[in-house]
């Protein structure tokens, strides 16, 4: 069939289950043809054709809510309610969203982008269903990595033990995050999954009288019981039905409808293969194929390549880290999840003592690190700026008011691209620069890096948070470092009309734009955000020349409003301007397009200063 016609999920209600079958295998090769052009979560897709379908079989969206965890996931369920025309503008500047997304289609009902937010949605949808004495049913798609974080848990522990809800959790456990899952949950769903006795109990239904049946899955449960065998979910107070196959329509229908009528809390586990049906993603074990870029779908090659001698900021950290291993005995990474977008595949085969990924658990990686450092451990804790919001009061509460000295990297800072404003990272200078015992730096070039990193571990005696984004870098060559013994800025006097301070790679767009056009411009470097290197903004501020400040996050609580508060402490008057991110969630696209949208990009900004 021609997935573009598709107009809404009421037609699968009329096909059989081998035409859902063919249906599945249609969405597959439009799944792999349509991401290998624009990127974007495939392997995640992939592992759940067969589920959205049978889901939209069997339930009635928009009037039954259906809630993917994250949102990564949800490209068949926005096929399927007729989107499939705008899959070439996925993730794109004014596209099609990656997430699910309200604005979208009624059949988005939640939105997210951070993970495990699910179960609480449904919570709250089941009491509002309550108050509202309505009767639709409210389904969460939890991934078994989403499912480790605290937040998934809290919401169990409310939905488990209310007697006049009926929600639907559904596991989808591919025995992947983004790469191999870990601690113990991980394991017992390999155990859930090993249950064979209370599989086949399950499985039988059909040959049973329905009453024989119950009695049935009733003794199984009691064995399970008495051999300890009863799954987390069962405790939790939850009817547990599963371990299904999640390729398996027809048997996925089954349990879907048998689920349906339930009426209190539910979780059906499904098993699932990451990237099922493209191969390198079948076999992908480090994460590789959960979101890519464009590539060729004939031989799996990846086509965005880092332009020569350049790399990423990741990288370049992580060759830092590697070094920076092998000269500390009692150094240790602490990582939420994200072992392969933080480069750190090499850093985990060479020490794979020494990295411990705690899984989607930010909050936790915060509290954890900042005991290790207590008792002497020097931890590094790359967290990408948006997913260290949910670790704000292990921040303030744990590590800094406690004095515990770790370095965080906070990678994906500033403007993201395609993930839009969840992942935006354009908060985190407001959220720490007001928490005592930390700073912030951020390098503008790979080498300056390098220095931060020594100043962060040997010489600063607070917390570090070192920025960095997603861009590339050059490379650093072996060049003599500078030794940073306290917080600094640079200046590049340009015998200049106007000052402009900037940080990261900003500071570095506007030295080459400056440079190349000959521009009267002097640049100063702010490579601490938090603190100021106060001397040689003393001189900034007694000068005549007006003070610019370009910041790469929001205007609100940034760098330029710090350099206001301290003007007005000094009880002067200069005239300063701004340039940042507005008082609004800032959508996807590529940084060069969402500078140009909010004159952010080089020419507006001198354009603006020789005005
Ligand atoms: C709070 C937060 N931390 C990290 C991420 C990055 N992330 C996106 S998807 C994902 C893995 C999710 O695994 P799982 O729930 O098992 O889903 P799967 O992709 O395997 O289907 C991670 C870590 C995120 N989205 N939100």
């Amino acid at each position: 069939m021609n997935l573009l016609e598709i107009k809404g999920p009421e037609f699968l209600k009329t096909l059989s289950i081998k035409e859902l079958n063919e249906l599945a295998d249609e969405i597959r090769s439009f799944l792999i043809d349509s991401i290998s052009k624009t990127g974007g979560h495939l392997s995640s897709n992939l592992g759940v054709v067969e589920l959205t379908i049978a889901l939209h079989y069997v339930f009635n969206s928009p009037e039954d809510k259906i809630i993917f965890d994250v949102g990564h996931q949800s490209y068949i369920h926005k096929i399927l309610t007729g989107r499939a025309k705008d899959f070439d503008t996925l993730r794109m500047y004014q596209g099609l969203s990656g997430y699910q997304k309200r604005n979208e289609s009624v059949h988005d009902v939640w939105e997210a982008g951070h993970s495990s937010t699910a179960i609480a949605a449904v919570a709250g949808f089941e009491l509002a269903k309550f108050y509202n004495q309505t009767k639709e049913k409210n389904i969460a798609i939890v991934g078994d990595g989403s499912l480790n974080s605290g937040l998934s848990f809290e919401a169990l522990n409310y939905l488990g033990h209310q007697k006049n809800m009926s929600p639907i959790i559904i596991i989808n456990d591919n025995e992947m995050s983004i790469s191999k899952n870990v601690g113990r949950l991980a394991k017992l769903l390999n155990k859930t999954r090993a249950n064979k006795f209370y599989n086949y109990a399950t499985k039988t239904k059909r040959k049973l009288p329905k009453f024989l049946y119950r009695w049935k899955v009733r003794i199984a449960n009691m064995i399970r019981g008495f051999a300890n065998n009863l799954t987390i979910f069962d405790e939790f107070g939850f009817s547990y039905y599963g371990p299904i196959d999640g390729h398996d329509i027809k048997n996925l229908v089954k349990f879907l409808k048998l689920i349906k009528n339930k009426n209190r809390p539910v979780v059906l586990h499904v098993v699932t293969k990451k990237g099922k049906g493209y191969l390198p993603a079948e076999n992908d074990k480090t994460g590789m194929w959960h979101g890519v870029g464009p590539f060729n779908k004939e031989t799996g090659e990846f086509l965005n390549k880092n332009k020569e001698n350049f790399t990423s900021w990741s990288n370049i950290i992580s060759e830092y880290l590697l070094r920076y291993a092998e000269n500390n005995a009692d150094f240790r990474i602490i990582i939420p999840a994200m072992i392969t977008g933080s480069g750190l595949i090499e850093f985990e085969e060479k020490y794979p003592d020494k990295i411990i990924d705690v899984g989607i658990c930010e909050s936790f990686s915060v509290c954890f690190s900042a005991a290790l450092a207590l008792r002497g451990i020097k931890i590094f804790l790359p967290i990408y700026s948006s997913f260290l919001q949910r670790a704000y009061d292990q921040i303030v509460h744990d590590l800094t008011r406690q004095e515990a000295k770790i370095v965080i990297g906070i990678d994906r800072s500033g403007v993201v691209g395609g993930d839009g404003e969840t992942h935006q990272g354009i908060y985190d200078i407001a959220y720490l620069k007001h928490i005592p015992n930390i700073e912030i730096v951020q390098p503008s070039t790979a080498l300056e890096a390098q220095s931060l990193l020594n100043y962060a571990f040997n010489v600063a005696k607070d917390s570090v948070a070192i920025r960095y984004s997603r861009n590339s870098v050059l490379k650093y060559d072996g060049e003599a470092l500078e030794e940073i013994i306290y917080p600094s800025w640079t200046l590049k006097n340009n015998h200049g009309k106007a000052n402009l301070i900037a940080y990261g790679d900003n500071f570095q767009r506007l030295v080459d734009y400056v440079e190349s056009n000959n521009l009267p411009i002097n640049l100063i470097n702010a490579r601490f955000i938090k603190p100021m290197d106060l001397d040689l903004l003393d001189l900034l501020i007694e000068d005549e020349l007006p003070l610019y400040v370009l910041e790469d996050v929001t205007k609100i609580s940034g760098l330029g409003s710090s350099i206001l508060e301290y003007i007005s402490h000094l009880h002067k008057i200069k005239n300063v301007t701004i340039f940042g991110l507005p008082d609004e969630f800032i959508l996807q696209g590529n940084q060069e397009e969402i500078y140009k949208q909010y004159h952010l990009d080089s020419e507006s900004i001198v354009k603006e200063i020789l005005k």
